[in-house]
């Protein structure tokens, strides 16, 4: 469906972005607390840009959502993605924080559950991330579960990513996205990815082998009144590109122990933890999650392009 409504009024859409979905053109929601708090400076200005040029590559029109200077941005110049990229005082910004950060008038990186409820607002059906937030370990003490969940039970769109952080308790995560309706599609596998591993160990029920098989799957979501939450379509590394998965389990343990030990709450908790992996990996991880993030990115522009052609 292109916009079919009219963006709200503190939305602004690049002319790009505009005309591409007057157009019923493909385009590609892309979040930027991945550039802001999930990647490290500098690497990530450079990654952020390189996903923008994957997207393009592939045929669709990207568009980066953030806060800034009191404005909802769907698509930004590269002047605003640098300051994404750059300042220190962005405010990773869920739904809640959006209307505060923009009274602020300062910079908000909008997450998955943001940038997903911006995204359809503006009327962008498709949206590339890494991996979703979801039910952390130790979630029965804490009550720790992302916002990304139950964002994504109240949004259709259609969200490319490698599955949910492999730092999170991923079976939970797996019965609250059974719970709260959101759908899961393979892409050419039988289980659900690992993040920075290629298999977290459990399955899904339904698979795909193509774009235009998931542009169907849309089609038929639509034709059944079943889009009133999210699809996320679940794009795996390759075994062979994955993070070596004894490196992962002793780095990652090593991190929820600093993590505890720090008292790290809330929203800092997931920012913290990729940082660690990031540094105990000497950058692998960084790699890995580069990488899923492009593959994801070219993986929705073709299923962006697959739903415009159906159109
Ligand atoms: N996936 C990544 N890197 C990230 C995130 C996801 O590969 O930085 C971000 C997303 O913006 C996601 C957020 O919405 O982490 C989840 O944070 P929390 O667990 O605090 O809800
Ligand atoms: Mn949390």
């Amino acid at each position: 469906m292109p916009a079919a409504s009219v963006p709200p009024p503190a939305f602004d859409l690049t002319d790009e972005v505009r005309s591409a979905l007057e157009r019923g053109r493909a385009v590609v929601a892309l979040e930027s607390t991945i550039i802001s708090h999930g990647l490290p400076r500098p690497d990530n200005l450079r990654v952020a840009r390189e996903v923008e040029a994957v997207v393009r590559s592939h045929g669709a029109v990207p568009a980066t959502i953030a806060l800034a200077h009191g404005r909802v941005r769907i698509g930004l110049d590269d002047e605003a993605l640098a300051a994404i990229a750059a300042n220190a005082n962005v405010v990773k910004a869920g739904v809640r924080d959006i209307a505060p950060v923009l009274v602020g008038g300062g910079y908000g990186a909008t997450t998955v559950a943001s940038t997903a409820h911006l995204a359809a607002l503006a009327g962008i059906t498709v949206f590339a991330t890494g991996g979703l937030g979801g039910v952390h370990r130790e979630a029965a003490k804490t009550f720790d579960e992302s916002a990304d969940l139950i964002t994504l039970s109240r949004v259709g769109t259609t969200v490319v990513c490698a599955g949910v952080k492999s730092i999170l308790d991923v079976p939970a995560t797996l019965e609250r996205l059974e719970t709260l309706g959101i759908g899961l599609l393979g892409f050419g596998t039988d289980r659900f990815p690992g993040f920075y591993l290629a298999d977290s160990g459990l399955r899904v029920e339904h698979r795909v082998e193509t774009a235009v098989e998931v542009a169907e799957v849309m089609a038929a979501r639509a034709a059944s009144g079943t889009q009133t939450s999210a699809l996320l379509v679940l794009n795996p590394v390759s075994a062979g590109e994955q993070l070596d998965p004894a490196l992962h389990d002793r780095v990652l343990h090593a991190a929820l122990d600093a993590a505890a030990a720090q008292g790290i709450r809330g929203k800092d908790t997931t920012p913290y933890l990729l940082a660690r992996l990031h540094d105990a990996t000497q950058g692998r991880s960084l790699a890995v999650n580069t990488r899923i993030i492009s593959a994801n990115a070219a993986l929705a522009a073709q299923i962006a392009v697959a739903a415009a052609a159906a159109r």
